[in-house]
């Protein structure tokens, strides 16, 4: 037990639900003490692979044995490069599943897993052997170094020989050995990714863990690892971009270096990473290209991001603690009654009868639907958050009906796991089971009697309160794995993902109709094609408000775009500057919700006085005017994986001092964001990416790769649009209009527009629009050469 566990007990101890936290912890403590293996390191003998013996080509390389050990190279079509040692096989993944096509919802994932390319074959290389493909190389020496290059032969990534540690008695590569890979990458490489990082985008030099974790309480940047967490890194470099996925769920480690450039002495020290991973097979995915092609690539494998309905990208109010239906109408009127857009609003645990999920208070929420349907008269959806854990008590409809079906985690001796969770004594579905899946989304059918418009996963890393150490499950309990069995070391960090399936399949069965509207806190690779995500419990502070940004883009680069942060911060209370830049942000961002804890303050727009009100509108109306804007880089994100929030290096991967912003983003192809993240700014620097960027406020022209200084008064955030940019936008009507910066003299522009069913699964329009000078005029055309059939909004100088 260290200090902060200490604390964390005498803090418990004085309650019930600290007393059952407390009983819970030792329990869990007792069971992994008797069920899981002896941790024998020392004990263990280390292996490398050993020279090599012999290859077989096969379809997309071969395979390559070594002394100790065996490695399949298989390059697919598209060019993602699969190495899989000791016999990994891409398959089975939780996360490579596919892309979802459009139409109907019950058309499931297919593919996933690409086809092996039938032009790319193992060769004899002078240091053992290479595969050669369109877009990539692969080289494996005769010791099992693995270089990845570039077409043109610059070397993007080098893997060097991996290392296990069997469990002593158990034959080669047979046993739940652990591994460690370390990898160069070239010396000005930065890395992004590994999952939601507060301290991020860019991840400096440390160890970051893979393992998903409530940190309690709130987070600040310093705070790691948090609720989701991914093995998935993209690499940006002069030498190309690429992005690796170690496809292995366990608890694991990832440790960076940066590397160090020799100016110009040919004596650069290499980028470092190491891969250390507590058990699981040692296979991983390489996909190379620029910025775009790569997230094209990485959700053609794990599956394109879901396409939220279209008023989920409106704003949304929410609170732990509204308390009552009253309260809930009350605040709606509050936003009505000044004229403020608002799209839905969100109910936390305090709705439910004590606490029990798929329950509702009969007192202070009598009539879910009646308040269900009051609000959507007035365009008001209501969503509801769902935890997993289920309250241990007979009678209680989710917990019958689990056992009835066995749906609940065991321990290594066949015992239901007991844990804590609001409710108190609680247990746990087993998300990893497709029978238990198809149990839990059938539960969802009373939250849409309930009125609910959409889900809210929280709570699913999964947490059980402990008064000391892990609060979760024991590491020994025992899991389905989708019929291959095993405990929670393997999968706890798929437990959300696997809810979320089981959420998202559930409201398709129940209302096929309609995109399923879910989003979640936990969550592993793939998570994208179910929902998204948001912050988590962000803590309410100049930090926090930085972090919310890095979550959103980092989470963005490992294929899940739709997120956001709890606006104001989840604790205490925001001054009135710190929450109307937040609110800026917030605006901006796919997910945008205010959200805060039950004993913080408030989080309306009108709390805070006039002014903030004032400003706070203006956000709002920005939102409402930018929605068609929103629709279409959902379908984009959907289409081709891009983030609708992208780091500003997304278009200019070789300028190096983009790769160290963490402080604005584009978003969409059209628009450059700075927001507002010190006190007392009123103005702000950014660096542009290359091409022409007016000042959407002024309407005045700045050049890119230089650093510009632009006014950030209170009443709002800086934001640019790149010239010859042409976005659809909501006309003072209602309608969309073409919104069209002028392109650089001589140039051309253009842009792209969705539209279409907002909450169905009709196949959406697509329509390309170009933009370019004719006879000293801007005109703009649809693909093709006809006239839009929009109202053409032309912005910008001519220059
Ligand atoms: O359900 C209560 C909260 C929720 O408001 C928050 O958004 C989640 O991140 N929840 C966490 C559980 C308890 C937090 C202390």
């Amino acid at each position: 037990m260290d200090a902060r566990d200490l604390l964390r007990s005498v803090r418990m101890a004085g309650s019930a639900q600290g007393r059952r936290s407390a009983r819970s912890a030792w329990r869990r403590q007792r069971i992994d003490a008797r069920d899981l293996p002896p941790e024998a390191r020392g004990g263990e003998r280390a292996r490398v692979p050993g020279t090599a013996l012999e290859v077989e080509p096969l379809p997309g390389g071969g395979t390559v044995r070594f002394a100790r050990s065996v490695l399949r190279v298989r390059v697919g079509v598209g060019g993602a490069v699969f190495c899989g040692w000791d016999g990994a096989e891409p398959e089975p993944s939780y996360a490579v599943a596919g892309t979802q096509k459009w139409g109907s919802p019950r058309e499931r994932p297919s593919g996933g897993c690409p086809e092996a390319d039938p032009r790319a074959v193992l060769e004899p290389d002078p240091d053992g052997w290479r595969v050669v493909s369109e877009r990539v190389t692969v080289r494996v020496s005769r010791h099992g170094a693995v270089e990845i290059r570039t077409p043109g032969g610059r070397l993007l990534r080098r893997e060097l020989p991996p290392r296990w540690w069997d469990p002593v008695g158990a034959e080669e590569g047979q046993g739940a050995a652990r591994w460690v890979q370390r990898s160069e990458t070239p010396a000005d490489a930065r890395v992004y990714g590994l999952g939601g990082r507060a301290a991020g985008p860019r991840l400096a030099a440390g160890t970051y863990r893979l393992w998903n974790t409530d940190p309690g309480g709130s987070f600040e940047p310093g705070d790691d690892p948090l609720y989701i967490t991914m093995p998935v890194q993209l690499v940006v470099a002069d030498e190309g971009c690429h992005l690796v996925f170690h496809d292995n769920t366990w608890d694991g480690r990832v440790t960076l270096r940066d590397g160090e450039e020799g100016a110009g002495s040919g004596h650069d020290r290499r980028g470092g990473c190491e891969v250390r991973m507590d058990g699981g097979p040692l296979r991983y995915w390489v996909i190379t290209g620029t910025p775009s092609r790569v997230m094209a690539g990485w959700t053609a494998l794990t599956g394109r991001p879901a396409v939220p309905p279209r008023w989920a990208l409106g704003p949304h109010h929410s609170r732990w603690g509204f308390g009552s239906a009253q309260e809930v109408r009350r605040v709606v009127a509050g936003y009505r009654e000044r004229g403020l857009p608002l799209s839905a609003v969100h109910l936390d645990i305090d709705h439910f009868d004590g606490h029990r999920i798929f329950t509702a208070d009969p007192v202070r929420f009598p009539d879910l639907p009646g308040l269900a349907r009051e609000l959507a008269g007035q365009g008001v959806r209501l969503v509801s958050i769902v935890d997993p854990a289920v309250k241990a008590e007979p009678g209680l409809a989710a917990y019958d009906g689990g056992r009835a079906v066995d749906a609940f985690v065991r321990d290594a001796r066949g015992q239901e796991v007991r844990g804590v969770v609001w409710p108190g004594d609680a247990v746990f579905p087993d998300f990893t089971d497709p029978e238990v899946r198809r149990w839990w989304g059938g539960l969802y059918a009373e939250r849409l009697a309930q009125g609910f418009a959409g889900v809210w996963h929280d709570m699913n890393e999964p947490v059980s309160f402990a008064a000391f150490g892990d609060a979760t499950l024991p590491r020994s309990a025992r899991h389905a794995l989708d019929g291959r069995g095993g405990d929670h070391r393997e999968a706890h960090n798929v437990y959300a993902l696997g809810m979320a399936r089981a959420g998202y399949e559930g409201l398709c069965e129940l209302r096929p109709e309609q995109r399923p509207f879910l989003f979640s806190r936990s969550g592993w690779a793939g998570m994208q094609r179910y929902g998204g995500s948001w912050s988590g419990d962000v803590a309410t502070g100049w930090a926090g408000l930085r972090a919310s940004l890095a979550l959103v883009l980092g989470l963005g680069l490992c294929g899940v775009p739709y997120s956001g942060p709890d606006v104001g911060g989840f604790t205490g209370s925001p001054s009135p500057e710190l929450y109307l830049r937040w609110f800026q942000l917030g605006a901006y961002l796919p997910f945008f919700r205010t959200h805060s804890a039950i004993d913080a303050g408030r989080r309306e727009p009108w709390e805070f006085g006039e002014q903030v009100l004032e400003h706070a509108r203006a956000a709002l109306a920005e939102r409402a005017r930018l929605l068609p804007y929103l629709v279409t880089l959902a379908h984009v994100a959907h289409r081709t994986g891009a983030p609708y929030v992208r780091p500003l290096w997304w278009n200019s991967p070789g300028d190096r001092a983009l790769r160290e912003c963490g402080d604005a983003f584009l978003l969409g192809d059209s628009l450059l964001v700075a927001p507002v993240l010190e006190p007392g700014a009123t103005s702000r620097a950014v660096r542009l990416p290359r091409g022409l960027w007016y000042d959407t406020a002024t309407g005045e022209p700045h050049r890119g790769r230089t650093q510009v200084l632009l006014d950030a008064p209170l009443g709002r955030i800086p934001v640019l649009a790149r010239a010859g940019a042409v976005l659809p936008v909501a006309g003072d009507d209602g309608t969309t209009e073409l919104e069209v910066w002028a392109p650089r003299q001589g140039r051309t522009g253009g842009g792209v527009v969705f539209t279409g069913d907002p909450e169905g699964w009709a196949k959406p329009r697509m329509e390309r629009f170009v933009s370019r000078w004719e006879d000293g005029a801007v005109v703009v055309e649809r693909d093709g050469g006809a006239a839009p059939a929009y109202t053409v909004r032309m912005r910008g100088a001519a220059s």
